[in-house]
């Protein structure tokens, strides 16, 4: 069985991966096709983001039927054999569950708008409040999060886009059919299961307006979630030992994630936060251009990573998914120093406390693609505040420059593989564009190179499999107030690493805080982004971006 401490996982959004059959959407054989890559990297798990039957408004986070697969994505015969292919590497598939809503495309949903009380109750419909929506919560895609409808003079709730209709948990049948799907794909041999937006599917009794918010503090990790994710457990993967749950747990507290992970409270493995990504917001709004606040980064890591270790919770650790634009070109440098800092970010996440997940393209430093132009842009969330933000009387060119740094399209452009027409991912026309790196940027250079980011990759997960300090040692941050460094030690039985990022383009002293005790005579250099960094980590002198993890026995 593997243990989830020493595990890598490497999320796929299928969509955009390796088409197979030249329709340019990416597919589940197209997965298939690319296993012995991953293998290679030498991951554990692949999570692989929604697949089934969706209008895709929402790229599959709109799901329509969740025990079917959309035809663009193959037939089930081809998940069964992306099961047994991945298996026979060792390598276990981790799906994507979205049960906070249904597309309004579900079968349920229609029967709701027919008029059947009995499905009516599956979602959240309430009455209008002096003619206008029950209450003033807004959709996390912009705009009211409540859909009126005519024929019943009611609204129903979305907390995403209008097509994404919440479900009402408080109905004991609608959690009835959500154990029935996860079962149906345990069944299927599937070993992993992210939970979307898992904290936010307990609404409140009474529904009010916010006047000091958006409406979330309603509903996020809501009055009865800890009951719902207790249920959720033992009637599906709880029954099994080796089956792993990370939560995706939005605007959430160190407090409710101990709950949710702490193995006594039988609710999940793991929790995604999003806390750590929200230091180039200003003042809270994504949809604005400041310079990340790179000691905010550091004590909000250092919070959860203190506070989840006190409370026994294990925390999910990652830079990128699909809703998140290219790691590199956010806190790295994706033009003069890419190598070195995708290496030191990802040094920085992997040499922490929690399991690593990595989304495709980051282990060869994919970069944003920077689209200067609003229709090639694809994704809902972004068009929405397009239009919000022109609303708001700014111009184009300003509204073009934040979507190229904030658009959740950034991480959807296809994968890389070679320098061929369409990078190699389709022989078709690719459902978005590809990003214009992928000359430079792509899986067969950086196999062919042995100082790529990807072999950096490689080693940081051959070294979680070798030291257990990696995996299990308490951790401690160092320097806290330093301007550019973060620093932290971890320590294991006789073991300790010392982990020392420099996140800046320029160079910086680190010395040693003395109340360490660390015995540099007995210590060996574990991973670095430049082939010279000194043995001696008493005082260094740091090049940009160096990141060096020194093990000491
Ligand atoms: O995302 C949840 C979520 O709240 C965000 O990460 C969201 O993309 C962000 O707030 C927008 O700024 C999950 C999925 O990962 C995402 O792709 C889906 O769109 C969303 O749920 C709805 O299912």
């Amino acid at each position: 069985m593997k243990d989830f401490k020493k595990s890598v996982i490497y999320q796929i959004y299928p969509k955009s991966f390796n088409d197979s059959n030249g329709d340019g959407f990416g597919d589940l054989r197209g997965v298939i096709e690319k296993l012995d890559y991953l293998k290679l990297l030498g991951i554990d798990y692949i999570w692989l983001t929604p697949f089934y039957i969706s209008p895709q408004r929402d790229n599959g986070y709109d799901v329509e039927d969740y025990c079917n697969i959309d035809s663009r994505f193959g037939t089930m015969e081809d998940f069964e054999k992306l099961v047994l292919e991945a298996n026979k590497r060792d390598i276990d598939i981790m799906l994507d569950m979205v049960f906070n809503h249904t597309s309004t495309q579900h079968k349920w949903f229609k029967n709701a708008m027919s008029g059947d009380e009995k499905y009516k109750d599956y979602y959240i419909f309430k009455k209008s409040k002096n003619g206008k929506e029950p209450t003033n919560w807004v959709s996390k895609f912009g705009g009211s999060a409540w859909e009126y409808v005519k024929e019943f003079d009611e609204f129903y709730l979305h907390l995403f886009d209008t097509t994404q209709a919440d479900l009402n948990w408080e109905n004991e049948s609608v959690r009835k059919e959500i154990f029935d799907i996860v079962n149906f794909w345990i069944k299927k041999g599937v070993k992993g299961f992210r939970l979307d937006v898992i904290n936010l599917i307990s609404k409140p009794d009474r529904y009010e307006d916010d006047f000091e918010g958006d409406g979330r503090r309603f509903y996020t990790d809501g009055p009865r979630i800890h009951k719902y994710l207790k249920e959720l457990n033992r009637e599906t993967f709880g029954k099994y030992k080796d089956i792993i749950t990370v939560g995706e747990m939005s605007s959430t507290t160190i407090d409710n994630c101990i709950k949710y992970s702490n193995p006594r409270e039988k609710e999940l493995t793991m929790v995604f936060n999003f806390h750590h990504l929200k230091v180039d917001y200003e003042n809270g709004n994504k949809w604005t251009m400041v310079d990340f606040d790179f000691k905010k980064l550091k004590k909000i890591f250092n919070s959860w990573q203190i506070g989840m270790q006190k409370g026994n919770g294990w925390n999910a650790v990652f830079w990128c998914n699909h809703d998140q634009p290219r790691v590199v070109s956010r806190f790295g440098d994706d033009k003069k120093y890419r190598i070195e800092s995708a290496k030191m970010l990802a040094t920085t996440i992997h040499m922490m406390r929690g399991t690593p997940y990595i989304y495709q393209g980051e282990e060869i430093g994919m970069i944003n693609p920077y689209f200067d132009n609003i229709d090639l842009y694809k994704d809902v969330e972004s068009i929405n505040y397009y239009k919000i933000l022109k609303d708001q009387g700014k111009d184009e060119k300003e509204i073009i420059k934040i979507l190229q740094a904030k658009s959740r399209d950034n991480s959807r452009t296809p994968m890389q593989w070679d320098i061929s027409e369409n990078a190699g991912f389709t022989t078709g026309t690719p459902w978005i564009s590809i990003g214009n790196s992928y000359k430079k940027i792509n899986v067969k250079c950086a196999l062919n190179d042995k100082n790529s980011i990807f072999y950096h990759y490689q080693k940081l997960i051959k070294l979680r499999k070798k030291f257990d300090v990696i995996s299990y040692g308490e951790y401690k941050p160092i320097l806290e107030e330093h301007e550019c460094i973060f620093a932290y030690v971890r320590n294991y039985k006789k073991e300790s690493l010392l982990v020392i990022n420099n996140f800046y383009p320029k160079e910086t002293i680190f010395e040693l805080p003395s109340r360490l005790n660390l015995d540099e005579y007995k210590s060996e250099i574990l991973i670095s982004n430049y082939n010279d960094s000194p043995l001696n980590f008493v005082k260094i002198k740091l090049r940009p971006y160096e990141s060096i993890v020194y093990y000491i026995e």
